[in-house]
């Protein structure tokens, strides 16, 4: 418990000097021990100076750990369990291994992925200075609905940027967000359904938070936030905005599916663009034209013909 109070104490005095003696006796502990404990929060990445005058935090640490996500959260049920790894193969894997007991809104977070994946068996770059996470979730909604909880990631993680950065933030069809045309964050929502009923969904969200320009190969037109705000950010401030919004639309959702949906589509990038579409059964170009209730894009071929396309992939091109 020592150590809890003992970070609580740094984090509270940040940047000025927190007396060792006085932490020893506040606690009831030897001045050893309260060493001890500075010793091993610095080897978890806090930066803790130490003079006569005691110990000084220098600045938040910028680490996804759980305590670090947990202060200060202002959620009800999103991120009342969060789980931090240093390392992962892909969060949503393992959301998905503890999704059938794990409460709703359990997190799960890690620094790095080792098999980050995308859609469609694609693979996700997930280095240092990204945010890695998925949010399990348990709506009581039918499977046939599970769409709505895409499209309110979308809208959250978009409200979160646009709030803490002021980060001009669009969706592109499906899911891609975009600052500018180029991916800023990807998500990947993965479900678990019955006939008739939604056990769960695992809400993945990657996003390129602090990862510098020359680390995101060119021909994927993707940014980070660093590149964007030229400075890096708290990434577990940035967490906390997701986890607050998404528990916000996914209620919205429940509630009133219309609000969150208008959202949705008047923050699209496609509508209006020429677009190539490729889906499993094959390829074509035409003009994004409306969008649907059910996250369906409809697209005005050039011989006139409407489609509506459920799922596949969708590139802007260059009007003619
Ligand atoms: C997506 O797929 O955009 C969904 C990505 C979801 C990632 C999160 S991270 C936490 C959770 N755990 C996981 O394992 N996944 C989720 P898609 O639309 O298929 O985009 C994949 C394509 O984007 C790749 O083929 C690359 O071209 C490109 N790409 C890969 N990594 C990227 C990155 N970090 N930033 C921008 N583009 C990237």
């Amino acid at each position: 418990m020592s150590r809890e109070e003992i970070r609580k104490a740094l984090i509270q005095g940040l940047g000025s000097w927190t007396s060792g003696q006085m932490l020893a006796e506040s606690l009831k502990i030897s001045r050893a021990a309260v060493w001890k404990q500075v010793q091993s929060l610095r080897s978890e990445g806090y930066e803790i100076e130490s003079s006569k005058r005691g110990y000084r935090l220098a600045s938040l640490p910028d680490l996804l750990s759980e305590d670090l996500v947990k202060d200060g959260l202002k959620t009800e049920f999103v991120g009342r369990t969060v789980i931090s790894h240093p390392s992962l193969a892909s969060t949503n894997a393992e959301a998905k291994r503890i999704a059938p007991p794990a409460e709703n809104g359990t997190v799960v977070v890690a620094e790095v992925q080792t098999a980050g994946r995308g859609r469609m068996d694609r693979s996700w770059h997930s280095p240092k200075g990204g945010v890695w996470m998925s949010v399990i979730l348990k709506p009581k909604i039918p499977p046939a609905l599970a769409s709505r909880v895409n499209m309110a990631a979308a809208v959250a993680v978009a409200r979160a940027l646009e709030g803490l950065y002021d980060l001009d933030v669009r969706i592109k069809w499906p899911n891609d967000l975009l600052v500018g045309e180029r991916k800023i964050c990807g998500i990947l929502t993965e479900i678990e359904a019955e006939m008739d009923s939604l056990n769960y969904a695992v809400v993945g969200i990657g996003i390129n938070a602090n990862i510098e320009a020359a680390r995101l190969p060119e021909d994927w037109r993707a940014t980070s936030i660093s590149r964007e705000l030229g400075r890096d950010v708290l990434r577990a401030e940035l967490v906390q905005r997701v986890l607050l919004e998404v528990e916000r639309a996914s209620e919205e959702m429940t509630v009133s599916f219309d609000r969150v949906c208008r959202e949705w589509m008047a923050r699209s990038a496609t509508l209006g663009q020429r677009v190539r579409i490729i889906t499993r059964i094959g390829e074509f170009e035409g003009r994004a034209e409306a969008l649907e209730a059910d996250g369906a894009l409809l697209v005005r071929k050039d011989d006139g013909t409407g489609e509506r396309i459920i799922a596949g992939d969708c590139t802007h091109l260059r009007p003619a």
